[in-house]
């Protein structure tokens, strides 16, 4: 069996990402398995002339090869050109985009420094599985190194509307780069089908049938794999009697009966502020439900020092100050906002607990929250989930309340149908909807990728 070696920017404490999901979780099977390896950034940054060496180490039976950066690769590779160019950009922000030379010089030095690293511990028939959009090129780089194995790419986030991907100033590069992977992958079609449409249109691009794309005188395989989670470790965890415990601890302590739940890392695509607005509403159009319902924002913070991210933060303590102020009363706080992470565990008891889980990015890959909230719930007693169409996730999950988070009274409108739905109707939703969580979960997420990039037709000169 050829071994799985996963490139991704940041390679976190194994022992802390599995209990707190992400990537981490959804690899572990695989890279247990077959002397698996995962390859990336430690994490810390170091002085110009300090030594950017190899870091070899094993945790649970996972293989880690990890370096550091230095603090201009940080800037400029990291939240440079990853963070304040392709994020916002991906995301359909341009207001928010910022492109500088010096981005993209550190996006290209960053990936060229990690594939020399990688490619010196790359084995014949290995198969290298890259995640994300801080490593587009690495794939290039690791063919200029010699590497001939067959290497795949997953995108988490959106790809934007060709119209948006050519504002990127070096747009042209960042497509053919692509051409250097065997397997592109993307959350949803329409990701895949913008891939496809900006090649076509703006390199001569052929679409061959079957998700092969040609250009740049390749042909490499375009197509969605729409990311999931694991629903039954999820399930077992809203259900343990420390969660029956969290969630009598919270109906004891608050006067409110109902609670709406968000969860979403501090970002300006999780469309927070316009959540808040439209709980705002909720209590203007129907003042019955004021003192009964409350609102639970958990909002971790993240990448702190890109300043889009210190707006939204104030944006958002002002409007939770404000909805309190306004409609709170001694005995009734309407909007609990939490900037800080809690446990995985807790998370799910309170997923269980609410009577509607509030998902409303203005742009996202999937977004597993969606996915995790269903997972979570009591099916003789479900809550409903609202979720916005320009979640990926709202590809599947079509039995949600869905809604355009830029409508503040359509949210508003939303949250009270979720709020006062029959149980019939709720456990009708729910059960439609656990259907598709389980069945696009994450190990069939990561099979069909590594199935579709082992038999995928390679057309390399040795
Ligand atoms: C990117 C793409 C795509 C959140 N707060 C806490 C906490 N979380 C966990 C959630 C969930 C994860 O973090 C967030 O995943 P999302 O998918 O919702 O969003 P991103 O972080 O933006 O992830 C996204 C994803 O990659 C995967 O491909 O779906 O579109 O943007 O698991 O539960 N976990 C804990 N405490 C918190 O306070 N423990």
């Amino acid at each position: 069996m050829s071994r799985l070696i996963v490139a991704s920017n940041r390679v976190t404490d194994i022992d802390k990402a599995v209990q707190s999901g992400g990537l981490a979780v959804a690899l572990e099977d695989a890279l247990q398995r077959g002397r698996g390896l995962w390859f990336g950034w430690d994490g810390t940054t170091v002085d110009e002339d300090a030594s950017l060496g190899i870091k070899l180490q094993q945790h649970n039976g996972i293989r880690t090869a990890t370096i550091p950066l230095t603090r201009r690769d940080y800037e400029e590779y990291y939240l440079g050109f990853s963070n304040r160019a392709l994020w916002p950009t991906f995301h359909y922000r341009l207001d928010l985009a910022h492109f500088e030379h010096a981005f993209l010089e550190g996006y290209r030095r960053v990936n060229q420094r990690l594939a020399q690293s990688l490619a010196a511990l790359i084995e014949p028939d290995d198969l290298i599985w890259v995640h994300d959009y801080h490593l587009i090129p690495l794939a290039e780089e690791l063919r200029q190194q010699g590497v001939k194995e067959r290497i795949g790419f997953f995108l988490h986030i959106p790809f934007p509307s060709p119209d948006f991907f050519s504002a990127i100033p070096d747009h042209a590069w960042l497509a053919e780069v692509m051409f250097a992977y065997d397997v592109a992958g993307f959350q949803t079609t329409s990701d895949a089908a913008n891939f496809i449409r900006y090649v076509v249109e703006n390199a001569g691009g052929e679409a061959l049938g079957d998700d092969r794309v040609r250009a740049y005188g390749k042909t490499i395989i375009a197509r969605a794999f729409p990311i999931g989670i694991d629903p039954d470790s999820v399930f077992e965890m809203a259900h343990t009697p420390e969660a029956d415990a969290h969630m009598a601890r919270l109906q004891r302590r608050s006067m409110a009966n109902m609670f709406v739940l968000g969860v979403d890392r501090l970002d300006y695509t999780k469309g927070l502020p316009g959540r808040m607005r439209a709980f705002r509403r909720l209590l203007e159009l129907y003042p019955d439900l004021r003192k009964r319902v409350t609102m639970m924002q958990i909002a971790p913070p993240t990448r702190e020092e890109v300043e889009a991210y210190t707006d939204i933060r104030q944006e958002l303590e002002g409007l939770s100050g404000s909805i309190n102020g306004e409609f709170g009363d001694f005995d009734w706080t309407p909007v609990r906002y939490i900037h800080r992470a809690i446990p995985r565990a807790t998370l799910a008891a309170l997923f269980r607990a609410s009577q509607a889980g509030l998902v409303t990015p203005l742009r996202d890959g999937m977004n597993l929250v969606a996915k995790e909230y269903v997972a979570s719930q009591d099916p003789e007693d479900p809550g409903v989930l609202v979720l916005s169409k320009f979640a990926g996730a709202a590809e599947d999950l079509v039995e949600a309340i869905p809604v355009n988070p830029y409508d503040t009274d359509e949210v508003a409108v939303a949250l009270h149908t979720a709020l006062t739905m029959p149980v019939a109707e709720r456990r009708e939703r729910y059960e439609s909807l656990i259907v598709r969580v389980r069945k696009n979960n994450v190990t069939r997420w990561r099979e069909t990728f590594l199935e579709a990039l082992r038999s995928a037709p390679v057309e390399r000169a040795s």
